[in-house]
């Protein structure tokens, strides 16, 4: 099972088709089968499709085995899914260097179905629990969004991205607005209510699979948008303002509106070497401080 609970993914990469299709009635049975017959277009379905489980050829042309399982353990944009190596070679010497590219099994032929099956089903069953936990590691438990440590390694790599592609960043900042009178007045439990609504209406918000959102602490909420110029902000910040004003939710408490709003700030900057991310965090965050004085219920930029 993969990560969302549908059927695992198994990835074959061999350069003999044969070995493929024996491999593939094996294993048929634990998951969708797809292929690769060398290494450069196994790497590229890696990174397109996401298996939970690679199984690999070592002697391939162009680019063997054990390159390709070294390039899955250090390249972030590949997944690193789990890689057993099926082979012919059937040495010490051979186990300890696959095992030493990151492979967590290696099956030797003449290739006996029971062993391969079973072997692939613990492996696919320490991926999905992996998968798992990993999974709600990265959740924050109130609003189901991705919460701050996640965040914080996603804005890492994309801070990098950005500054290897020369490309704008940005980022939104969003507070819910006079929510401690929401909670004086409505109560602790309604306020966590509300602010899963808030989260839900910014977390489904999103346009581009890419943007991230993720609860940043308390009733604060953070929103990565890749990227995106000054023009981008201005219509994000727009209309998520407007998106969360449209829920309609009473704040009868509130000194802005009738209603449950918030305010963003917003930034973007163009990674360079002398830049850091609490530079691009701040800015936002004095915009967010003027979006509060200039009146809540709207944003900054
Ligand atoms: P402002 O418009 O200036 O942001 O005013 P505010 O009242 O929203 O800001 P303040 O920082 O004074 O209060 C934030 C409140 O958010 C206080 C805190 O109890 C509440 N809060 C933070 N996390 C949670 C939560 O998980 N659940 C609930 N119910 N309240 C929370
Ligand atoms: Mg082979
Ligand atoms: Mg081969
Ligand atoms: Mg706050
Ligand atoms: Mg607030």
């Amino acid at each position: 099972m993969s990560a969302q609970g549908g059927e695992s993914t198994i990835l074959i990469i061999d350069d003999n088709a044969e070995t493929i299709q024996l491999l593939a009635a094996m294993v048929r049975d634990q998951g969708k089968i797809i292929f690769a017959m060398d290494g450069a277009a196994g790497l590229e379905m890696a990174r397109r499709q996401r298996p939970q489980l690679i199984l690999l050829d070592v002697e391939m042309h162009h680019m063997d085995g054990f390159e390709v399982c070294r390039r899955i353990a250090a390249d972030p944009d590949l997944p690193h899914s789990p890689v057993i190596f099926v082979t012919a070679h059937d040495s010490t010497e051979s186990e300890l260097a696959g095992l030493a590219a990151g492979a967590v099994d290696f099956i030797t032929k003449p290739l006996i179905a029971p062993v391969v099956q079973a072997r692939v089903r613990t492996h696919l069953r320490l991926q999905a629990a992996l998968q798992s936990l990993q999974g709600q590691a990265s959740r924050d438990g109130l609003t189901g969004l991705y919460n701050r440590r996640f965040f914080d390694e996603r804005m890492a790599e994309e801070f990098a991205r950005h500054q290897r592609q020369r490309d704008l960043m940005g980022v939104a900042l969003i507070d819910v607005d006079h929510f401690k009178l929401y909670n004086d007045h409505y109560g602790h439990q309604m306020g966590d209510t509300c602010l899963k609504a808030v989260a839900e209406a910014i977390g489904s918000g999103t346009r581009r699979p890419a943007e991230i959102v993720a609860r940043y602490g308390g009733e604060e909420f953070v929103v990565l948008l890749p990227n995106s110029d000054w023009a981008a902000l201005e219509h994000y910040g727009a209309w998520i303002c407007g998106r969360v004003a449209a829920l309609q939710l009473p704040h009868a408490a509130s000194l802005t509106a009738p209603h449950v709003s918030i305010s963003a700030g917003l930034s973007a900057i163009l990674p360079e070497p002398g830049s850091s991310i609490e530079m691009f965090l701040g800015q936002a965050d004095r915009a967010l401080y003027l979006a509060k004085q200039q009146g809540r219920n709207c944003y900054r930029v």
